[in-house]
């Protein structure tokens, strides 16, 4: 049966919502990340706004180097407690539409929509329906791909960025794929991509004009599956309970460290957040992972599993600083750590088995009303007495 997929992802995210919500930085160029610190700073970019795009800018890239290029932007530390919220109400547009919705990011989801159509109409109409409600409730354009599968929505919705829509008919798949460059299917990162091109492809109609048997014998399984890419074959389905893997969340050190009190401190403070966005998803983990780098960049993973699920603050840091400590190393400075939560499980599914796994009444008592008081006064209402001397030498988070 032919499927109606949509990938819907929200243009310049992070960005977007700072410019929403500071009106003077409207059609500027604004760049959410670490502090540039006047081109000293050590983070990254985590996206800017179109505006800063076009002076090449972009995620991932070293602040020095953003402030380089672009010394006028209005440079913005991120706030992900906001975007999260934002997020959380963007998801829940999304699910008016249909159940079979599958986040894969903060800020972009597949949506199967092929038993929608009795109801909201067909594949564009819904994808207008979507981007109009985006708009007129949260003030942001998000991007929007239609097509018969995943891979093909998710090509789309990045075409016309921003405020884009784009929808490719059954049928006009390989029309479609031929012109774009080999660097747009899944699974063709940079160094496949120079190998690739040594091979003389830079389209993907030239490589799907390759036999299946040339792909293999080239590129092994990874060939097999990027050939059929190529084609405009992808039968993986919308998997709504496979949206979220892990919620995590990460610092790196302004100065690297050996200083074990700010290390806790500092994870105390990261697994509060992850705390707090698995209560906002309505979510719990069974798994606590923490990260762990070193000045020289040697970095390390250590993970737990739980025996029952968690979500509060009391659960999570006495596992990530179990882990944290059989890391650390006399005299090795670190750079990084980061807290991450992972096997969720959906608060609202399986009753029977929070019943038999509740915490402690206390820790639930108490994150509750963190999340009240979070709520009611913004993010940096409560802060735990013992972050409070540790800040000095912190870096971002990011
Ligand atoms: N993000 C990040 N670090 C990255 C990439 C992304 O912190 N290396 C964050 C910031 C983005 C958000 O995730 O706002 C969503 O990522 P996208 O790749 O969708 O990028 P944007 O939404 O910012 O821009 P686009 O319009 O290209 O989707
Ligand atoms: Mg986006």
């Amino acid at each position: 049966m032919n499927r109606t997929i949509l990938h819907v992802d929200m243009d310049a995210f992070y960005a977007a919502v700072e410019q929403r919500d500071h009106p003077e930085f409207k059609g500027k160029p604004v760049i959410v990340g670490s502090d540039p610190k006047g081109g000293k700073g050590r983070g990254i970019v985590a996206t800017c706004s179109y505006e800063a795009r076009k002076f090449g800018v972009h995620s991932a890239q070293p602040i020095s180097q953003a402030w380089k290029l672009c010394p006028q932007g209005v440079y913005v530390r991120p706030d992900m407690e906001k975007y999260g919220r934002v997020s959380n109400q963007v998801m829940r547009i999304l699910l008016e539409f249909t159940d079979m919705l599958e986040q894969v990011s903060i800020d972009e989801a597949f949506l199967d929509v092929t038993g929608s159509a009795a109801l909201f109409g067909f594949g564009e109409e819904i994808a207008r329906k979507i981007k109009r409600r985006i708009l007129e409730e949260l003030k942001l354009t998000a991007s929007v791909g239609v097509a018969q599968n995943k891979f093909i929505a998710k090509v789309a919705s990045d075409l016309k960025k921003p405020d884009g829509l784009v929808v490719v008919e059954p049928g006009r798949e390989k029309e479609f794929l031929d012109p774009l460059p080999i660097g747009r299917l899944w699974g063709v990162g940079p160094k496949m991509e120079s190998q690739l091109k040594r091979m003389g492809l830079e389209s993907i109609g030239q490589l799907a004009n390759l036999s299946h048997s040339d792909m293999v014998a080239r590129l092994g399984k990874n060939g097999a599956h990027i050939w059929q890419l190529a084609q405009g074959f992808d039968d993986r389905p919308v998997l709504p309970e496979e949206g979220i893997k892990s919620i995590s969340h990460e610092i790196t050190f302004e100065q690297d460290t050996c200083d074990f009190a700010l290390l806790e401190a500092t994870l105390l403070e990261l697994s509060e957040k992850v705390a707090h966005r698995l209560r906002s998803q309505g979510v719990r983990a069974r798994s606590v992972t923490i990260k762990f780098r070193e000045a020289d960049f040697s970095t390390y993973t250590r993970r737990i599993s739980t025996p029952s699920s968690v979500n509060t603050t009391e659960a999570i840091y006495p596992l990530a600083r179990k882990l944290l400590r059989s890391l650390i190393r006399d005299g090795v400075p670190v750079r990084l750590i980061g807290v991450s939560a992972g096997n969720l499980e959906a608060e609202t599914g399986g009753r029977q088995m929070i019943l038999l796994d509740q915490p402690p009444q206390k820790d639930r008592k108490l994150a509750a009303a963190l999340d009240d008081i979070s709520q009611r006064f913004g993010d940096h209402a409560v802060i735990r007495a013992t972050l409070v001397p540790q800040k000095a030498n912190k870096g971002r988070l990011q």
